[in-house]
């Protein structure tokens, strides 16, 4: 039986972006994949009408546009999106941010290892290729580094970053994860990653480009660090008998 791959396009005020996502999504990639959603989160802008408008002007026909009625958080969008990715049977779901901070064409590198049967995730690292010269502020590496290294010691991993969001999975490792009690916000990445550790599911990392555009970051860094941190804690006291957390059982 044929893989039937999912891409998952989260989407928030992406107007301008998503077009240029959807673009340059590889032609092969458009016609293996069962199916691209976006899911909007509650976009100001018109991303989810932009949504509609690509796959009529561009008869893509396979290309499913959802949208939250209220914000959900980028972790929400995931939870809907895995949850979706399950329910549909699919057996990978690939996640392509809209901003087009992560290169499209990179798609059939990193669905590889997965359609091979090597790994249960995998995502792109930018830190393992060149990501100062693909335009990451300093400031963004350096608090990548310094949170890579401390999740590096306390969860006993070896990943070059934690914090892509260029990532594969295959549905049926996510239905093995609670992934529904992992947080809604940003660090819903981190917490997943966690979570596929404890179950002992194969993580794969890959260098991919860095790519910054001119876009106006919308994290606030120190309150994602400090989320970072206190679910890297929370697994540590979990591991130690210290409290139980539901989310890392
Ligand atoms: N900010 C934000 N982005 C969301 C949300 N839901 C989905 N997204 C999408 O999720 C992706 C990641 O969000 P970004 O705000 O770019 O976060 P990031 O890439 O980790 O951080 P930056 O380096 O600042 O771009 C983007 O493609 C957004 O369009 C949301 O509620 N808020
Ligand atoms: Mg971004």
């Amino acid at each position: 039986m044929p893989t039937k791959i999912a891409v998952f396009i989260p989407t928030y005020n992406a107007a301008y972006t998503l077009p240029i996502v959807l673009d340059r999504i590889p032609q092969e990639i458009k016609e293996k994949v069962k199916q691209i959603f976006i899911i909007d989160n509650a976009s100001e802008d018109n991303t989810y009408l932009i949504g509609i408008g690509y796959r009529e002007l561009k008869g893509l026909d396979n290309l499913q546009i959802f949208r939250n009625e209220a914000n959900r958080g980028y972790g929400g969008s995931q939870k809907r999106a895995y949850q979706y990715a399950i329910d549909q049977n699919f057996d990978i779901v690939v996640m392509l941010h809209g901003d087009a901070q992560y290169a499209p064409e990179k798609i059939p590198y990193l669905l590889e290892p997965l359609e091979k049967g090597q790994a249960d995730m995998v995502f792109g690292s930018r830190i393992a290729g060149l990501p100062l010269k693909g335009g990451m502020p300093l400031y963004k590496f350096l608090g990548n580094k310094f949170l890579t290294a401390v999740q590096n010691r306390v969860l006993e991993m070896n990943l070059t970053e934690f914090h892509s969001g260029f990532r594969v999975f295959s549905c049926h490792a996510l239905k093995k994860v609670p992934f529904h009690l992992c947080s809604d916000d940003y660090h819903f990445d981190t917490d997943i990653l966690i979570q596929f550790k404890c179950r002992g599911l194969r993580i794969m990392e890959m260098p991919i480009p860095t790519y910054y555009g001119k876009e106006k970051s919308r994290v606030n860094v120190v309150r994602y660090g400090l989320n970072v941190l206190k679910s890297t804690a929370e697994y540590w006291l979990h591991k130690h008998n210290i409290s139980r957390v539901k989310k890392f059982e």
